[in-house]
């Protein structure tokens, strides 16, 4: 499509808005001002940069085999390069504590610093993003077991509270360095495949192992911190010590922030509808953004009925200056640009149709009582055309439109992503 007609047909979706009372150009100056934390682990199949590299584990699991996975650090890079280049606005990157540059020495997971973390803030200030961070509690021969700040052994516990430690003053260097907040947040895969006996010991462990890691007090302004519960993960079916009833009530407790990640209940559970519920306690929320698909949880997210509901409960509910939004999905089986901007433009449309929402107008239906009238119009706003409004979004942001942004993807395969051969490590 031509500008000229985006913006023709911008100006006519205008006023289809504005007959319900919505301001379109309001809408859009709020979107744009809606950072997405990009998860990185998307370019290279959560993969990380270690030089032992042991494998995934800790009960996720990427499929696929498609070529063209990052490397190295100068790699995943330029695809990130790629991928903030197809996106409007200005957005945030996420790291796992593996993707550090260690050179050729061995530098185990209780030994990183923010020394590691250089190339990254260089990065991320030359794009004017902030940065996000995880400690890594799997993949690696001490969690080999399924167990890391939970194992019955405290020398092995001590080890990953150092390994926490150590990512929460990388997060706060991260803050400080890129003068715009860091959530770190940590996640373990602990858990039993089969029915355990003892419940309580593990989550005990656990307490005890957050406290000590989480004793040092660092100033919110830089670093914040988040904990993610999960309901079941492959080979820990049965029980997952930090399951969202611990979280929820550890979160409560220490004020810190709770993650929610869409793909960790229950599959017939959203997340949307805890959002309003959990903010009453805790003070601020980070989101997983993913996608469930029957027993795995990080399917490249699309915008559909949940991510729409998400969207419109931060958006109705005003939660977005306490909401953290990051995305958590990966999959080998497409090109994994695509699969980072596809997921990451469907958050950024689910957004935009949430402050295209003429929600006044629904709340006062709500509150006289008309029910019918409530529905009738939510069922109408389907109808609304939001795409002509995301297109002219997206030019005026100086990127593809429509469907557009696969050429660019396309072309940077052939050029580059096709000449990485498969499985060849490069020097990091
Ligand atoms: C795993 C959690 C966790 C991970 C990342 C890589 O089930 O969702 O957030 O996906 O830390
Ligand atoms: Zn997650």
């Amino acid at each position: 499509m031509s500008t000229k007609s985006v913006t023709q047909q911008y100006s006519s979706a205008r006023d289809r808005y504005a007959e319900l009372g919505v301001d379109t150009d309001v809408a859009l100056e709020a979107l744009s001002r809606i950072p997405i934390s990009l998860h990185c682990w998307q370019g290279d199949d959560v993969a990380g940069f270690e030089r032992s590299a042991e494998g995934l584990s800790g009960g996720i699991a990427v499929t696929g085999n498609y070529p063209g996975a990052a490397r190295g650090p100068e790699e995943l890079r330029a695809d990130l390069d790629q991928v903030v280049g197809l996106l409007p606005g200005r957005h945030r990157l996420n790291l796992h504590a593996f993707y550090g540059e260690f050179g050729e020495r061995k530098v185990d997971r209780d030994a990183i610093g923010p020394e590691h973390f250089a190339g990254w803030i260089e990065w991320a200030k030359g794009h004017g993003m902030g940065l996000d961070f995880n400690p890594t509690f799997f993949s690696h021969p001490l969690s080999a077991d399924g167990f890391t700040l939970t194992h019955a052994d405290p020398a092995v516990r001590a080890f990953w509270v150092e390994h926490g430690k150590r990512c929460r003053e990388i997060g706060a260097k991260m803050g400080e360095a890129l003068g715009s907040t860091t959530v770190t947040n940590v996640w373990i895969p602990d858990g039993y495949k089969d029915l355990p006996v003892d419940r309580k010991g593990p989550r005990e462990r656990l307490l005890e192992s957050l406290d000590a890691m989480f004793a040092k007090v660092i100033d919110p302004a830089v670093h914040l911190d988040a904990v993610e519960s999960k309901l079941f993960g492959i080979g820990s079916e049965s029980y997952v010590a930090g399951s969202h009833e611990f979280y929820m009530g550890y979160a409560v407790s220490r004020q810190k922030v709770l993650c929610l990640d869409a793909g960790h209940f229950h599959p017939t559970e959203g997340i949307s509808d805890k959002i309003s519920s959990v903010l009453q306690f805790v003070p601020r929320l980070l989101l997983h953004v993913s996608r469930g698909v029957r027993w795995d949880s990080d399917h490249v997210v699309l915008l559909g009925d949940d991510l729409l509901a998400t969207a419109q409960e931060l958006v109705r509910g005003d939660f977005l200056g306490r909401a953290h939004i990051g995305l958590d999905f990966f999959d080998a089986s497409i090109n994994r640009i695509a699969a980072w901007v596809i997921g990451t433009r469907a958050m950024i449309k689910a957004l935009l149709v949430a402050l295209l929402e003429p929600t006044e107008k629904l709340r006062e239906m709500e509150a006289a009582g008309d029910y019918t009238g409530r529905l009738a119009l939510l069922e109408e706003l389907k109808m609304m055309p939001f795409g002509a409004v995301w297109d002219y979004h997206c030019e005026r942001s100086e990127v593809p439109s429509g469907m557009r942004w696969l050429d660019e993807v396309r072309r940077y395969e052939r050029e580059v992503l096709s000449q990485r051969a498969a499985g060849a490590a490069v020097a990091v």
